[in-house]
C-alpha cells in the first residue's frame, strides 16, 4: 500500500525531455505513483513511441511535442493545455543537452544553445506553468540540476554554468511563487547510465574515475531518481521549497 502523502492520483505532470533517459524514468515513476503524465520531446515519432509503450503498461499518458528552446512553441503548448482542460499540477524541468569542448575552443553559439536548453527553458516553461498553478493556488516544480550545480568539470563549462543557474533559479522560484502555493525544488543527479553519458561510460579512465570518486562505487540508474522526484512532486514535501537534493551515491560529499 502506498503512503497517502506520496499518492499522485488526480494530478497531471508535465516532464520535459521525457521520450527517453532520465525524463522517461521520472515520467514512469510519477505515473506509478498515480499521476497522469504529459510526455514532451522534439521528435514526434520518438515521443509517440514512448507514449504507446507507457500506455501499454497501463499508464495515463498524453504527449506535447515542442522544443523547449522555442518560446512561441511553449506558449502554444500551454494554450493547447488550456483549451483541452489539461491543468499541469507538477512540472519537471528535465530537458537537457551536453556539449563537451574545452572553453578555449568553444564557439559562442554552442555556449548559448546549452544555456538556452538547460537553463532558459526551465525559466520559460516554469513561468508558463506557474502562471496557471498560481491561479489554482498550488503546484510543484522539480528542476533537474547536476553535480555541476556545485562543482566544475573541465570541458563542460556551459553545462556547468546552466546547472549552477538551475540551483539559483530554483531558489528564485521558491522566493517568488511560494505565496501562490507553489513549491520549487531541484534534484542533482550524480553520474547516471543514460545515452547522454554513453561516451563517458565507454571510456575506461572515466568509468574508473566515477567509480573511484563515488562512495557507492557505481554509476546510478535512471529509475533510482524516481523516488526523489515523487517526493518533491507530492504532498510529502509540502513545506520544502528552494532545495536541491543530490542523488549521487554520495559523490558530492567526499573528496
Ligand atoms: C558530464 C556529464 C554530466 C554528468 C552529470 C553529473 O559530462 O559530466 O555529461 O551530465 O553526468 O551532470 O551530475
Amino acid at each position: 500500500m502506498t503512503h497517502p502523502l506520496f499518492d499522485l492520483s488526480g494530478k497531471t505532470a508535465l516532464i520535459t525531455g521525457s521520450s527517453r533517459g532520465l525524463g522517461r524514468a521520472f515520467a514512469e515513476g510519477l505515473a506509478q505513483a498515480g499521476a497522469r503524465v504529459v510526455l514532451n520531446g522534439v521528435n514526434p515519432q520518438r515521443l509517440e513511441e514512448a507514449a504507446k509503450e507507457m500506455q501499454g503498461q497501463g499508464y495515463d499518458v498524453l504527449t506535447a511535442a515542442f522544443d523547449v528552446a522555442d518560446e512561441m512553441a511553449i506558449k502554444a503548448a500551454f494554450d493547447q493545455f488550456d483549451a483541452d482542460g489539461v491543468a499541469i499540477d507538477i512540472l519537471v524541468n528535465n530537458a537537457g543537452i551536453q556539449f563537451r569542448k574545452p572553453m578555449l575552443e568553444l564557439e559562442t553559439a554552442d555556449w548559448q544553445r546549452v544555456i538556452d536548453i538547460n537553463l532558459t527553458a526551465a525559466f520559460v516553461v516554469g513561468r508558463e506553468a506557474a502562471k496557471r498553478m498560481a491561479e489554482r493556488g498550488q503546484g510543484k516544480i522539480v528542476n533537474i540540476g547536476s553535480l555541476t550545480s556545485e562543482l566544475a568539470r573541465a570541458t563542460v563549462a556551459p553545462y556547468t554554468v546552466a546547472k549552477g543557474g538551475i540551483k539559483m533559479l530554483t531558489k528564485a522560484m521558491a522566493a517568488e511563487w511560494g505565496e501562490a502555493g507553489i513549491q520549487a525544488n531541484a534534484i542533482g543527479p550524480g553520474y547516471m547510465v543514460t545515452d547522454m553519458n554513453e561516451a563517458l561510460i565507454n571510456n575506461p579512465d572515466f568509468d574508473a574515475w566515477v567509480k573511484g570518486r563515488t562512495p557507492m562505487r557505481r554509476w546510478g540508474l535512471p529509475e533510482e531518481l524516481a523516488g526523489t522526484c515523487i517526493y518533491l512532486a507530492s504532498n510529502a514535501s509540502n513545506y520544502v521549497s528552494g532545495q536541491i537534493i543530490y542523488a549521487d551515491g554520495g559523490m558530492i560529499s567526499v573528496l
